[in-house]
């Protein structure tokens, strides 16, 4: 049997928390392979392993997020006017090479990638892989390896996969996968967090989105394989699930409703969430009724702008007016508004300060949270091709979120509005 390292990589950034951080697709993938291969895991990431215990103590939050270990570092060139610290989040890499040393050789290396300005860390993993397990051919696959893949080529490994063409995977390995099979969420020791996606793609096309071009047309996944893999995260201790659909409301009625109606008839208990943004346009009073008895805790709707020309010229996924149903919908079905976040974009092309601020005023008079989402351009995007005009798109260090928003809209401005955000939460008493 071939033995598989899935490997979860440290983050280098000036920020990262774990709001229900999982290597999905990379679990995905070797849960198609679950009795083909032998596998074993290795997350820098999961604040709850025993390797994390032993460096640092675990906080976790009621939704199961917290704080990760981290270190400064020195930040690359490219970030050497972004007056904010860099760091290296995650397990040390004494124990990832401790780890080799006791528990390799593999026969392959399976690497989640995630966030395009993310690649810097794939290097620590590669060289460490080819010193001390050097037979191991290493298999890069994700976001990063799909939107960047030609810089991905030049990281050093055997193969890239990009995008959904798994099949160049299959005939890598020489394994033939079973896509009815769920995620491999036994792999971790004390998983208390699990992630769950039901659908496929989006309808929409916003302009700063990769999603429409990654996977073309919107499709329902299997329900029994979503129910399955369900039964298997709350067997084995996962309280806390996200959800990382794109459009997880879309088509409710046969996906959402389905799966959250088997989900009380079969008394599974567990609190969910909605990082990835609920569209408010597909909030209705039943469904709202019935996310917050199945036990969806926290909401994150994507609003982006309160301004209607912006909406419109960026996709039209939702108005304001529709938010403010989608909440009105949500606390009468009794869900907190403390719990109740809307999502708004701080550095994009089309959004002025005045827009943001303005923004801000429309959600706090909804009486939720909004929180500020600086704006990571991305490459093949409409809006990602404008941003040609300030920054290298071919570096994917320039989509770091951080450091774009505060080249977009100085430091001053973009700390100012976030000031202000805190004020506003704090005023709903988050
Ligand atoms: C879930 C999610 C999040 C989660 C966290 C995810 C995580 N673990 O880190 C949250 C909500 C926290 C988040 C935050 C953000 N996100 Co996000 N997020 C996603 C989302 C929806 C899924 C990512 C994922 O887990 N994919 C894995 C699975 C679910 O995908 P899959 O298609 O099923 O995977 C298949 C193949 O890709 C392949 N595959 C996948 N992995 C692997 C691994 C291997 C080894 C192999 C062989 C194959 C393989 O096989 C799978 C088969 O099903 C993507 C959009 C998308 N649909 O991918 C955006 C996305 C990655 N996010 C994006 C953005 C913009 C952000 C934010 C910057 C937003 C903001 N301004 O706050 C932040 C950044 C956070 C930070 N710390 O910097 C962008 C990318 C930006 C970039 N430059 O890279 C994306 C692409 C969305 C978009 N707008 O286009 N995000
Ligand atoms: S609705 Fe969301 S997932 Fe769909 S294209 Fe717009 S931003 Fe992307």
């Amino acid at each position: 049997m071939l033995r598989i390292l899935l490997v979860n990589p440290p983050v280098y950034d000036f920020a990262a928390y774990d709001f229900w951080l999982r290597p999905y697709g990379l679990l995905s993938i070797a849960g198609y392979l679950r009795g083909k291969a032998s596998f074993r895991l290795f997350d820098y990431m999961d604040r709850r392993s025993r390797l994390a215990r032993s460096t640092k103590a675990v906080v976790s939050d009621a939704w199961g997020r917290g704080r990760f270990i981290e270190q400064r570092i020195e930040p690359p060139a490219v970030f050497s006017g972004i007056p904010r610290r860099f760091r290296r989040f995650g397990l040390p890499r004494e124990v990832f090479r401790g780890f080799l040393a006791e528990v390799g050789p593999f026969d392959v290396v399976l690497v989640q990638t995630m966030m395009t300005y993310w690649y810097p860390a794939l290097r620590e993993v590669i060289d460490d892989v080819r010193q001390l397990s050097d037979r191991a051919r290493v298999v890069l696959g994700g976001n990063y390896a799909t939107l960047c893949g030609r810089h991905a080529e030049r990281l050093g490994a055997d193969l890239v996969v990009k995008g959904m063409e798994l099949a160049t995977l299959w005939d890598f390995l020489g394994l033939s996968p079973d896509l009815e099979q769920p995620g491999l969420w036994e792999a971790y020791e004390d998983l208390g967090v699990g992630v769950l996606k039901l659908t496929q793609g989006c309808p929409f096309a916003c302009t700063y989105c990769s999603v429409p071009m990654v996977y073309g047309r919107f499709e329902p996944r299997s329900l029994d394989r979503s129910l399955t893999e369900m039964e298997l995260l709350a067997g084995r201790g996962a309280r806390n699930v996200a959800f990382y659909d794109d459009a997880l409301l879309f088509r409710a009625q046969e996906v959402l409703v389905p799966f959250l109606e088997e989900v009380l008839r079969r008394g599974i208990r567990a609190q969910f969430h909605s990082p990835n943004a609920l569209n408010a346009r597909f909030v209705t009073g039943e469904l709202a009724q019935l996310m917050v008895r199945a036990g969806v805790k926290t909401f994150y709707l994507g609003f982006e702008c309160a301004r209607r020309q912006v909406q419109e010229a960026t996709g039209g996924k939702v108005y304001s007016e529709e938010l403010a149903e989608a909440v009105r919908h949500l606390t009468d079905a009794g869900a907190d508004r403390a719990l109740i976040t809307a999502y708004q974009i701080l550095g994009h092309p089309d959004m002025s300060a005045e827009d943001v601020e303005a923004s801000m005023q429309f959600v706090r008079e909804l009486g939720i949270r909004g929180m500020l989402a600086d704006f990571s351009p991305i490459p093949g995007t409409p809006d990602g091709r404008r941003c040609e005009q300030w920054v290298d798109m071919n570096e994917p260090l320039t989509h770091n979120k951080t450091a774009f928003t505060i080249w977009r809209m100085g430091f001053e401005t973009s700390n100012r509005l976030k000031d202000l955000q805190r004020r506003f939460n704090r005023e709903i008493g988050s």
